[in-house]
């Protein structure tokens, strides 16, 4: 029997699902062209009025919003209630433009809330559970999301933040962590330093509950592996609210979103037609329940499916297809669409760790690609010419995967600076 945090809804019919949605919909048209300047000018020059919203598929008659219509609207044009009825905000790092802020009512925090609560209990979380919050506390939203979950279901909460891994590894042996929680890529080097150290036999962690960034199916199976747990992935994004807008159940076949509060939609990479289940596109959603700052239409560049198929767990919300990629990091080398996650894949089933960098430059009017990537101690210790056959292995692996040569180098074990958030994979050295 699966564990639900809120069974009744987690578990609703469709024609249930669709009515809170065709309601929600409506109602947030409304509060927005009503309450919002930014909005009712995006819509009177769409040529749309609330009056025209009147099916769930009449949301395709409204504009799309993108993260430039948030930077625009920076700091407050786009918030649907004055700041007195606001209570908090969360932001984006902003490193690749002008930040990104959210605003919550307390309701919408309550949401929030309930969302990662969900993702805890569908990871198999109780009351009994110990939850260490290794993700990033403060303007980031990874850290409040999943405490104020963990608080929800009841357990016994760690908030570490991101970071001092000693600190982290101690606390995990000294208070029975049970569920640990971060990026995919501190897990792996929270494991690589457990194994370092030989205190595997001193962890009780059962279940990772890792997201934030884009990681491979092959490196869920090197973590399960090496800390003896199950690997759970959650999706979220700042803008819509943070952490536990979708997350994955015991099944591990995509993530649930919760549907109760988000419409969404997935549109084609090229026409921004929405395309049939199954079919890979955009991620688009539109935050229907938030009152502080609901988004309608809003384009994550976020690539994957979605699928309505029965899940076995007896959720009945739409799943999405682990991230393939964003829009904006996928690189076009020599015209060839290559996603980070694709090289990730390659190199783990070639036996390597998922420490690695692309480092993508172009010389004579030509992209190219260079894959570092740490050997594991075992090889370092190989002859140059093994090493060498290694590169070769992986260089032929990645031109069959991709279609395209990049050079490939191994590098000794630890010289890729480890990341305590997100990983960061590729280093562009084209000026375009
Ligand atoms: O990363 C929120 C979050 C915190 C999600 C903790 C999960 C766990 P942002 O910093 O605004 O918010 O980054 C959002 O990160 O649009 C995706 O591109 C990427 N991302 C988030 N979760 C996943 C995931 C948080 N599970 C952006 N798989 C999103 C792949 C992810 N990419």
């Amino acid at each position: 029997m699966a564990n639900y945090f809120q069974e009744e809804i987690e578990t609703a019919s469709r024609e249930q699902i669709e009515k809170i949605q065709h309601d929600g919909l409506l109602d947030v048209v409304k509060r927005v062209y009503e309450n919002v300047p930014y909005y009712r000018k995006k819509m009177d020059e769409a040529g749309v009025k609330p009056e025209d919203i009147k099916e769930l598929s009449d949301i395709t008659k409204l504009p799309f919003l993108t993260k430039d219509d948030l930077r625009d609207a920076y700091p407050y044009d786009l918030m649907a209630l004055p700041v007195s009825e606001c209570v908090r905000i969360h932001s984006t790092s902003g490193t690749t433009g002008r930040r990104v802020v959210d605003f919550y009512t307390q309701n919408d925090i309550d949401k929030w809330e309930d969302g990662c609560a969900r993702a805890i209990c569908a990871a198999g979380g109780t009351k009994e559970d110990v939850v260490q919050v290794s993700y990033g506390y403060g303007l980031f939203t990874g850290g409040s999301g999943l405490n104020g979950g963990s608080h929800k279901v009841g357990c016994l909460t760690l908030p570490m933040s991101s970071g001092n891994t000693d600190r982290q590894l101690q606390f995990m042996c000294d208070f029975g962590t049970t569920i640990l929680c971060c990026t995919p890529s501190y897990a792996a080097y929270l494991a690589e330093s457990i194994n370092e150290r030989g205190i595997k036999d001193q962890i009780k962690v059962k279940a990772g509950i890792f997201g934030a960034e884009a990681w491979s199916e092959e490196m869920r199976h090197d973590i399960e592996k090496n800390l003896g747990i199950k690997a759970y992935d959650i999706y979220g994004l700042t803008e819509i609210e943070g952490p536990g807008v979708a997350f994955e159940c015991e099944a591990q076949d995509g993530m649930h979103i919760c549907e109760d509060y988000f419409l969404p939609e997935i549109v084609d990479l090229d026409t921004l037609e929405p395309v049939p289940d199954g079919q890979i596109g955009e991620l688009v959603f539109t935050s229907f329940a938030k009152e502080a700052f609901p988004l309608i239409r809003y384009r994550t560049k976020d690539i994957t499916y979605i699928t309505h198929e029965k899940c076995k767990c007896g959720r009945t919300h739409a799943r999405i297809h682990r991230l393939m990629g964003r829009t904006d990091d996928m690189l076009i080398i020599k015209g060839v669409n290559v996603y980070p996650s694709q090289i990730e894949e390659v190199l783990i089933k070639q036996g390597m760790p998922a420490n690695y960098q692309l480092i993508v430059d172009r010389v004579n009017n030509s992209d190219t690609m260079e894959v570092n990537v740490e050997m594991t101690p075992e090889m370092f210790s190989d002859s140059v010419s093994d090493i060498a056959a290694k590169e070769k292995e992986i260089v032929a692996a990645l031109k069959s995967m991709l279609g395209i040569y990049a050079k490939v180098k191994l590098v000794e074990p630890k010289s890729i600076t480890r990341s305590e958030g997100k990983a960061v994979r590729i280093i562009d050295n084209r000026k375009i």
